[in-house]
């Protein structure tokens, strides 16, 4: 399909935002939730959201300015305290994360991301053992970086990652997890892909997210959602992409966002996974919190807007269903901070638990734990590589790296 590349018709149904790869219609996903109706009620004006990963590209084009001073945790052990230096992309996966929840809108470039006032916390946790090397870290490291970014005020902690053994993370993670929710955070977990394992985040105070690709069919690589507590899909994308389709005149099946080049200039790359999902939901939250919502009120009117997939009702695969920016939005106003809380039977239940307080639970344990506690558990991203190109001032001057 052909479209002009910085014209102002939005495509049918959806609304053109000022950004070149949205308006030739790359963004089916940031489209598929709706997010453009989205804003005219909530932008993420004045929420943080945390991207705990291999870091973000600080200096990118469509990112810079919502970007606010994050850290790298690296040998850690767990301690928060001992978070430091820069946190600075070296991979592209924490760039793409990033551009996917909150790349600035209405500015001729690139894309726009599902809260485009929102900030960006960066927290690298995955470092690059070698240049060949994809990007990997410790379980200790993510829960000190999830404790740091708490405390630095984050209001949404989006968890890209997974482990490579079915150890998943640990008991410390859930600690932190719990620590994040116990003081108004939203942690967002990716479900996993099935390159990793099957997560299962039991009871934990988390919003786990599975993925659908275009069309809103079921990945090649998708968990389910299992027993999650909270449970949602959004937007993952399949691999397969090619630098013809992950372009003004294609089609895309993963998702485009902004990417880290070793070139220095910024980059956009179709990458897909649950990596790619949960930070919809990131930014999806990120806009209801915003809209005045508190942390449990927005969960609960995000799973009571879904649009259901698969079997009738909150199923194991994708949970309450595909995220509905403009249908969570449009409710939103209506809501308020202290609704009840009255959640879909499969995802588990709100009743009870106050703005920013974790309810009590017996849950057993959600996490298998490794026996051998000394080592540290590694984690890995969970998007399927995909097409790198490179941008420039414009993606219309995008060229492929590799
Ligand atoms: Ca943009
Ligand atoms: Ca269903």
């Amino acid at each position: 399909m052909a479209v002009t590349l910085l014209g102002p018709t939005a495509l049918a149904g959806n609304s053109s935002t000022g950004d070149v790869a949205h308006d030739a219609g790359l963004q089916w996903g940031f489209d598929r939730i709706g997010t453009s109706d989205a804003w005219a009620v909530a932008r993420g004006e004045g929420v943080t959201i945390a991207v705990v990963d291999s870091g973000v590209d600080v200096d990118h084009e469509d990112l810079a300015a919502n970007i606010v001073s994050g850290v790298a945790c690296r040998d850690t052990g767990g301690d928060a305290a001992l978070c430091a230096g820069s946190p600075d992309d070296d991979d592209g996966h924490g760039t793409h994360v990033a551009g996917i929840a909150a790349a600035i809108d209405d500015n001729r470039t690139g894309i726009a991301g599902v809260a485009p006032d929102a900030s960006i916390l960066p927290v690298k946790v995955l470092f690059r053992a070698c240049p060949d090397c994809g990007p990997t870290g410790s379980a200790p490291d993510v829960a000190a970086a999830v404790r740091w970014a708490t405390d630095q005020g984050a209001d949404v902690i989006n968890l890209s990652l997974g482990s490579t053994t079915n150890s998943v993370f640990g008991p410390g993670f859930v600690d932190a997890i719990r620590y994040a929710w116990d003081r108004g955070a939203i942690p967002v977990v990716a479900a996993g892909n099935q390159l990793v394992l099957t997560a299962d985040f039991g009871d934990a105070p988390a919003v786990v997210v599975s993925a659908v690709a275009r069309g809103d069919g079921i990945p090649s690589y998708a968990n389910g959602v299992g027993t999650a507590r909270w449970a949602v899909t959004a937007p993952g994308g399949d691999s397969g992409d090619t630098a013809e389709s992950c372009s003004q005149d294609g089609e895309p099946i993963g998702i485009l966002s902004t990417y880290w080049s070793p070139e220095g200039n910024a980059a956009y790359a179709c990458l897909s996974g649950t990596s790619m999902a949960a930070p919809h939901v990131a930014g999806m939250l990120a806009l209801l919190l915003s809209a005045g919502l508190d942390p449990a009120s927005a969960i609960e009117t995000m799973l009571a807007t879904t649009t259901d997939l698969g079997d009738p009702g909150p199923d194991a695969t994708f949970g309450s269903g595909l995220v509905d920016a403009s249908a969570a939005l449009a409710l939103a106003p209506s809501i308020g901070p202290a609704s009840a809380t009255t959640l879909p039977p499969d995802t588990g239940s709100l009743d009870g638990v106050e703005p920013g307080q974790p309810a009590e639970t017996s849950a057993p344990q959600p996490f298998v734990v490794d026996d051998d506690d000394d080592k540290p558990l590694a984690v890995v991203v969970l998007a399927i590589v995909g097409v790198l190109i490179s941008g420039g001032a414009s993606i219309a001057a995008r060229r492929r790296l590799a």
